[in-house]
This record gives structure tokens, sequence and C-alpha cells, in this order.
């Protein structure tokens, strides 16, 4: 039962349920593209998400995703109130998203501030992308349309491609979305490497690889570097929270989902958390091949993904510079001679080099989070024997610790595939606490 009077909620706002939803919208103008009688209308709450209610409605005309934030963390309860504000900060996302990788995030049909609520295109057969690497389904389109929604988002939210008048404008509109940068903050960079109420661990086996983190000083100063650099570098509109669930996917289309985490941030952030969770995906196979090797063909299709995400995305990016990189950072009129030109590549590539080391450090702090922290991720959690499951979190961690204070032995993304394989291959399974 929802403790309300602890909740701060606006003249209003009220928790749907599925009878409220109905009613609601049959008094939209979206009821005419719904047709027929409401009471027809098949609603489901079908949110599995740490935060939000999320609602699946149909007709027999056609279907629409609905997303109310709740005034609290949905995963905890009541106890941990969180703002409504996230929708609004969710939806200025998806209408920025919408504009500069069109295609590649779900169409917004209605927004409803008080409510703190999102209709939504209704994607269908999507699945998350998460399930399907659960079950071994290769995505063959993924790398590009992922590599062209970062490039594309986080180079034209950038003051490379912006004034600094129109860049500090963004700034602005999204510094209000603390409360889920804090959620960032301390989730990832702070309680894993300390002992924090929240956490959790695939205990005893995990337990000595935790404490040896908390008591890890080079890896808590890395840790903190990278958190310094989340709160302190706006480069770009970030979504915030990229990892394989806020993807929804078939072979041929993908789309990404539910940015309300989106702040002016470091654009390593993203990057790294797609590559996290492709990289704890792999280690996860373990746990979910029917025979041991069953999966090694799906386990080079992600390590490819990974080089592939990198890669694209690397090259996408400075496309987008190369031809409107029109912004007030490295101005344009400053490397217009050949000299200039040949100096302002070099530039761009010095530029994508720092980028990918952020990565690496971003990638390594979001997958330590998803196994000793306490939001864990269903590729890791669905693995019900805890030994198998103890064995795939010890060697992301493994990995995870190497790329965060060894970043700069990864000189290519290519050596990141190689240390995941030889982890995989060489770390033996655990065979007791
Ligand atoms: C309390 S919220 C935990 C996590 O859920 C979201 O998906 C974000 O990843 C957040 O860190
Ligand atoms: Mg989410």
């Amino acid at each position: 039962m929802v403790n309300e009077t602890k909740l701060q909620t606006p003249p209003g706002y009220r928790i749907l349920d599925i009878d409220g939803l109905r009613a609601l919208l049959a008094g939209l103008p979206l009821r005419e593209k719904l047709g027929g009688d409401p009471k027809e209308w098949t609603i489901e709450e079908v949110g599995d998400g740490n935060l939000n209610l999320v609602f699946i409605v149909r007709s027999s005309a056609t279907g629409f995703a609905v997303k109310q934030a709740l005034p609290y963390v949905r995963l905890v309860g009541d106890s941990w109130p969180l703002p409504l504000s996230r929708a609004h900060y969710e939806h200025m996302a998806l209408s920025i998203q919408a504009k500069h990788a069109a295609g590649l995030v779900p169409a917004i049909h209605h927004y409803d501030k008080t409510l703190a609520l999102i209709v939504m295109e209704l994607l269908d057969p999507h699945i998350i992308m998460r399930r399907g690497m659960i079950s071994g389904i290769p995505y063959p389109k993924f790398a590009d349309d992922i590599s062209t929604f970062m490039a594309a988002n986080l180079f034209h939210t950038s003051a490379l491609a912006h004034s600094a008048h129109d860049f500090k404008g963004l700034i602005a509109d999204f510094s209000g979305n603390t409360a889920l940068c804090r959620i960032t903050e301390d989730l990832i960079f702070t309680e894993p490497y300390m002992m924090a109420e929240n956490n959790r661990w695939t205990s005893p086996w995990l337990d000595g690889q935790a404490a040896s983190i908390r008591a890890d000083v080079d890896l808590k100063c890395a840790v903190s570097k990278l958190k310094l650099k989340f709160i302190g570098s706006p480069e770009a509109m970030i979504h915030g929270d990229l990892h394989t669930g806020s993807v929804m996917l078939t072979a041929d289309d993908t789309r990404v989902i539910d940015p309300e985490f989106a702040f002016m941030g470091p654009m390593g952030f993203d990057v790294g958390a797609l590559i996290a969770n492709l990289l704890l995906n792999y280690f996860s196979q373990i746990g979910h091949e029917g025979h041991v090797g069953a999966r090694d063909e799906y386990r080079v299709w992600i390590l490819d993904a990974v080089e592939q995400v990198w890669m694209l995305f690397r090259r996408k990016f400075i496309a987008q510079w190369e031809a409107h990189g029109t912004g007030d950072g490295y101005p344009a009129v400053l490397f217009e001679d050949p000299a200039g030109k040949a100096i302002l590549a070099r530039e761009r590539d010095a530029y994508m080099d720092r980028l990918f080391r952020d990565t690496l450090g971003f990638a390594a702090a979001k997958m330590i989070r998803r196994i000793l922290g306490l939001a864990h991720n269903i590729d890791l959690e669905w693995i019900t024997d805890e030994q198998t499951r103890a064995t795939a979190e010890a060697r992301s961690l493994l990995l995870a610790r190497d790329l965060m204070v060894n970043t700069e032995s990864y000189g290519s993304i290519g050596t990141v595939a190689e240390a995941a394989r030889r982890i995989n291959a060489l770390v033996p399974d655990i065979k007791g606490p």
C-alpha cells in the first residue's frame, strides 16, 4: 500500500490503474485512433523496470504504450521518493532524440505533465534487447543503428555543433534532473565500493572479491575520477541509462527507449553503458547455454558487436563533426587553411581517443554496479545456479577492474574484446565460496 502522505505530488496527479487509464484515454483525441468502445480495449500493466508503471493498450485498430512516473522508486517502494519531473526530462530528451536520430526512438502521441505520463508508439513485435540476448538472438542491424543514434545525438547536442549560447540553454534545460543523476552518483560511483545497505551480491561466492574491491585504493581513485567527470562534464545531452534494457528491437528495427536519466553529461557514459551491458551478457552466456559451448557462435557475435559499436560510433561521430562542426567549440575559422585542416583532423582523433578512455572507465563502473550494487540485471540474475552465476560475475568483475584501473593499456576496442575472450576462457569456474 502506497503511503501517499510522504510523497510530493502536484494537485491532479494520481497513480493510474487500468480503469483510470481507460477513462483518461477515452477523453483524449487519441480515442479516435483506438476506435470502438473503450470497454473493449485491453489494458495491461507490464512494467518490469525499477521506476515506473508501463501499460500496453490495444484496440482492434491499434495500440499504444503508456508510461507513468511513480512518485517513488518502484524497485524499493514509497520509502524512496523520486520526483515526477523525470517524465518531463524524458519527454524533452525523446523529442530531441527524434530530431537527431529519426526512426530510432518511439513516436510520442501524448504527454500529460500533471500525471507525469507519456503515451508512445507501441513497439510490436519488438522485444527488450537484454531478453533477446539471453535467448541467444543475434541482431544484425544493432551496431549500425545504435552507433547512428549515439553519434547523432551526442554530436548534435554538444558545443561542437551548437553556439555557446544554445549549448548553455541545453545545460539549463536539463539542469534540474538532479535526483536521477543522484541515483547514478550513489548507485554506480559510490556504493559498490563501500559497505552500503543497498548492496547485494552472490554471497558467499563473491564475498572475497567484493571485499577486495572495497579495499582497492587504485580502483576507488579511478571510480572517483569518473564520478567527478559524470558530475562536472556537460559535454552533450546523454541518455543517461543506455543499457540493453533501454533498447527494444527486431532483426531489422532498433529503438532506444526510457531516457528519463537524460542530462548534459559526459558522452562516454552512454557509450560505456552500452558496451558494459554487452560484455555482461557475454560473460552471462555460461548460464544460458544448453550445454558447454552451445553459445560459442553467439559469443563471437557479442564481441563483434562490442567492436562494431565503438568503431562505427567513432567513424560516424567524426563524420558528423566534419560535416556539421559549426559550433563554438573548435571554431572552423581557425582551421581553414590546409595545415589547419590537417591539425583539426588530428585533434578529432585525439578527442575520440580521450572519449574511448572515458568509455572504458564508465563501462567498467556500469559492470561493477550490476554485480555488487542495488540494481542487478536479468542477464546474470536469471542464472539460477549460484555457482555458475558467481563465475560469470567474477569474470565480469575481473575485466571491469582492469578496464578501470589500467585503461591506458587498452589501445583499441579489439584489445577489450580480446581481454574478455581471455578471461572467459582462462579464469576457472568458481568451485567454492
Ligand atoms: C533505483 S533505480 C536503479 C537503476 O534503475 C535504472 O534503470 C537505472 O539504471 C538505475 O541506476
Ligand atoms: Mg529505464
